[in-house]
């Protein structure tokens, strides 16, 4: 067997409405059932996005320190808030998430189009993120979505240090229609151009490049993100009933690569998370 398959689960986030998908888990109950399904099925760390009681995406500080005491509570699952949020959040909510105590943060290496939209992630704002999880002991998952952003890691990581715990992970999200597209050569490519002091990485493929994107990563020898964030279909004309159809699905091609999901204890020391 290889090393372990550190599994994240994407269950939410901010961009499908609950009206088109009503098996999106949107409540703090639907998002804790999500997660507990998932870990039971191989997950083992969460990437959370929270909707309103209208269930619209808000980065709501109570709302958001309920969610991670919930999921601790319900869960052993490492517990990673997003500081993307949707493309309308300003960048002062996107920093106050820290302040929910997660044990990780996602942090995106530069702005990117995404789809008709701009997400926005201005270099000083990087800066920010990057310095204030350090402070606060959050260990940041460095998302990529191009294949600049892969240099952005460089310029952050020589200028301003290693995060928290002194691991760094990556995230490869590919298929954004205005990032890097979800293909072989892609991910070879970011790989290949990857800063010595990463020390892991996964990789997710948005909309149909999810099979293609988790098969090149297998390959490579990396993790895997998967969820109703990225991915609403399992083939064409076929949707998604819920996340831990997709955690299986996996596992199961893990399997096949001769690797055994980590558990959250794995992966709590793969990525040096705060005890
Ligand atoms: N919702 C996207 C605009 C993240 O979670 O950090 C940003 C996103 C990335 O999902
Ligand atoms: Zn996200």
């Amino acid at each position: 067997m290889g090393d372990p398959l550190l599994i994240t689960v994407a269950p939410t986030g901010a961009e499908t409405d609950k009206a088109d998908c009503p098996a999106l888990p949107t409540t703090l109950e639907e998002l804790v059932a999500s997660a507990r399904e998932c870990e039971a099925a191989g997950a083992a760390m969460v990437h959370v996005h929270i909707r309103d009681a209208e269930h619209r995406p808000t980065l709501d500080l109570g709302r958001l320190t309920e969610t991670v005491a919930a999921l601790r509570q319900e869960t052993g699952l490492v517990v990673q808030l997003s500081t993307g949020g949707s493309v309308h959040d300003p960048l002062e909510d996107r920093l106050r998430v820290l302040e929910a105590a997660p044990d990780s943060c996602s942090l995106t290496m530069g702005t990117t189009n995404f789809g008709d939209d701009v997400f926005s992630n201005p270099w000083p704002f990087v800066v920010e993120l990057h310095e204030r999880a350090r402070d606060a002991e959050v260990v940041p998952e460095f998302e990529l979505f191009d294949l600049g952003h892969v240099h952005s890691l460089h310029r952050l990581l020589d200028r301003h240090g290693l995060p928290y715990g002194g691991r760094v992970h990556v995230d490869l999200v590919m298929g954004v229609p205005g990032g890097m597209p979800g293909t072989v050569d892609a991910l070879v490519a970011a790989v290949a151009a990857f800063p010595d002091a990463v020390t892991s990485w996964s990789a997710t493929g948005v909309g149909r490049t999810s099979l293609p994107v988790m098969l090149a990563a297998l390959a490579k020898g990396g993790h895997l993100r998967v969820g109703m964030e990225d991915t609403l279909t399992l083939a064409k004309g076929v949707p998604v009933t819920g996340n831990a159809q997709l955690v299986e699905r996996a596992v199961r091609l893990g399997e096949l690569a001769q690797r055994e999901p980590a558990s959250p204890a794995d992966a709590r020391a793969m990525l040096q998370v705060r005890a």
